[in-house]
């Protein structure tokens, strides 16, 4: 039988970030061999439709085994595995210009999907080796709901329901905080540890 695949995305900068950190995560693990998963990482636009399609497309043509996807929460300071995507796109514009105000990511769509991943033991691991962590209740209207939402969404219709896929925001690094003095930061290197913990909580 084949190696398992996890597939790992993060994202590119958007809004006033020069840097999303979450791309030197996915740089950092992918290729990597976690547990039973070979890590796959790639960096998906912040853009609502093309990140929505290309998380679509690549469930579809990969068939990874688990889904995580990364993204910046700028101001949180605990890495944070969130439990519900809503079907909501509201906010601030994406990397196209484009907003959207109280619209569903799809009209035919459940309310949400709650996280397949191990949520409360992830949390729990991350603790355990003294990394702040907690359950996140809300993952947001902009790209990073929409982009959860649409993995679930995905894995409904390719009746793959099954397979762990959620998705996690980390707090800015110390290098964006040079940047944005304004939002607490963690070391990049206990980012990358951080997620790898995550990764080894999912079976
Ligand atoms: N964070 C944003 C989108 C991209 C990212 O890294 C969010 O929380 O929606």
């Amino acid at each position: 039988m084949s190696e398992k695949q996890i597939l790992l995305t993060g994202f590119e900068p958007f809004l006033d970030h020069p840097i999303n950190p979450t791309e030197e995560v996915v740089s950092a693990l992918n290729g990597q061999q976690v547990g039973p998963y070979k890590v796959q990482g790639e960096v998906l636009p912040v853009v609502f439709d093309e990140a929505g399609k290309a998380i679509t497309e690549m469930i579809r043509e990969r068939q990874p085994d688990a889904i995580v996807s990364l993204g910046l929460a700028a101001g949180r300071v605990n890495v944070t595995p969130e439990r519900i995507a809503i079907n909501c796109r509201d906010g601030a514009v994406d990397n196209e210009g484009v907003a959207w105000k109280d619209a569903p990511i799809e009209q035919d769509g459940k309310a949400a999907y709650f996280s397949t991943l191990p949520i409360r033991k992830m949390v729990d691991r991350l603790v355990g080796a003294k990394y702040p962590a907690k359950i996140s209740n809300t993952a947001g209207t902009y790209v990073c709901n929409n982009v959860m939402y649409q993995t679930l969404y995905t894995l409904e219709q390719e009746g793959r329901s099954h397979i762990p896929a959620g998705f996690i925001h980390i707090p800015a690094n110390h290098e964006l905080a040079c940047h944005q003095p304004k939002y607490a930061s963690w070391s990049t290197s206990d980012l990358i540890s951080s997620i790898k913990l995550c990764l080894e909580t999912i079976e």
